[in-house]
């Protein structure tokens, strides 16, 4: 008799967790209801994403569906459940999205404390070939009583509260990094709860695997084309690295988190700031980062170090193992002096 799979009847749900988690700050609650809140909201935009992919497989185009039904793009969609889950939630008072060009002052009766950074469905460009997706958000306190505006949201990165991101891939899978560490949670679709699958996550001191879009190495700086150049051709006869490039920050930061190595989208002659944008790309995956034990830094200076101007402003990064950025940091240094 072949044995059955143990029931657990003890699992720790991101729910559980986060409400542990809360007893054990001994705060009021509202970061609790923040971040179960956003927690559904992420549960309905994987069961939208999922969908749309059939959708667009059976005709259902355009802006309506067969039944007639307004059938909003999949990224206005996810911008419109973050929001709503985050107001309704009565723990924000200022909200930037991606998708929104100014921030979003949330309604007097409905105000907290915590402003909220987030990319609704980064990638989404890759969504008809079904390539990973994600959610990506950044959670800071606020810091006066004054009457909220988007300046609230301009703090550096280092004054995170919490930070995390969905990786709408294979499965679907929620990593939360708050004070005390990086916790990474499946979602479970059979019973609708994520369930707590790594505990305390760290990243390996050094990967073999280097993530950059080498479509770009016409425009890229000497320091990027001879740290590439290494990585292809090991001046100590090593075996070169392996290249990956998803396209979609979160799949591959999140490899990166997983496997080691170093993701790379920097500044380059076109693009003096990179493309990534600081508020709701580069700071929360450099907050992750950190708090995982490896490094983030624009070449120049630590990501969570740069006071933003703009809520959509742009940043150069390069992330991932400490070993494999400080190699790229050293390359750097002596680039200067050229
Ligand atoms: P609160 O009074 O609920 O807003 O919590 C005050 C502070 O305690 C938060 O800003 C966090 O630093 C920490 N905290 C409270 N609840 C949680 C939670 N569920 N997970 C992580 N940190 C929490
Ligand atoms: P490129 C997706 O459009 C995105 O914002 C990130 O998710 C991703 O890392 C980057 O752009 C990819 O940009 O220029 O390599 O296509």
């Amino acid at each position: 008799m072949t044995e059955k799979a143990p029931f657990d009847t003890d699992i720790v749900t991101l729910t559980r967790f986060v409400l542990e988690e809360g007893r054990k700050a001994k705060g009021t609650g509202e970061m609790t209801q923040l971040l179960n809140s956003l927690c559904t909201a992420v549960k309905a935009i994987s069961s939208a994403v999922r969908k749309a992919g059939i959708a667009q497989l059976y005709g259902i185009a355009g802006s309506t569906n067969v039944t007639g039904d307004q059938v909003k793009k999949l990224d206005i969609l996810s911008n419109d459940l973050v929001i709503n889950m985050l107001k309704s939630s009565y723990s924000t008072c200022v909200l930037v999205s991606e998708e929104d060009t100014n921030a979003i002052i949330v309604e007097p009766e409905k105000r907290g404390k915590y402003i909220v950074c987030f990319d609704p469905l980064d990638g989404s460009s890759n969504i008809d070939c079904l390539v990973s997706i994600g959610t990506i958000f950044g959670i800071y306190k606020k810091k006066t009583s004054s009457e909220p505006s988007e300046a609230y949201a301009l703090q550096p990165g280092r004054d995170l509260v919490a930070a995390g991101y969905a990786l709408y891939g294979s499965a679907t899978m929620l990593v939360l990094a708050i004070e005390s560490g990086v916790n990474c949670f499946m979602l479970d679709p059979a019973i609708g709860e994520f369930i707590l699958v790594d505990r305390d996550v760290k990243i390996k001191k050094k990967g073999n695997i280097y993530s950059i879009n080498e479509g770009y190495a016409k425009d890229f700086d000497p320091a990027i084309t001879e740290y590439i150049q290494r990585k292809k051709f090991p001046p100590d006869n090593s075996a070169p690295y392996g290249a990956r490039y998803v396209g979609s920050m979160v799949a591959d930061v999140h490899r990166t988190l997983v496997y080691g190595g170093i993701f790379i989208y920097p500044a380059n002659k076109r693009s003096p700031s990179g493309k990534l944008r600081l508020l709701y790309e580069c700071n929360p995956m450099a907050f992750i980062m950190e708090k995982a034990g490896g490094v983030a830094t624009t070449g120049k200076e630590a990501i969570l170090d740069i006071i933003p101007t703009d809520i959509h402003q742009r940043a150069p990064v390069i992330m991932g193992s400490p070993d494999d950025v400080q190699e790229l940091l050293e390359i750097y240094k002596e680039h200067e002096g050229k």
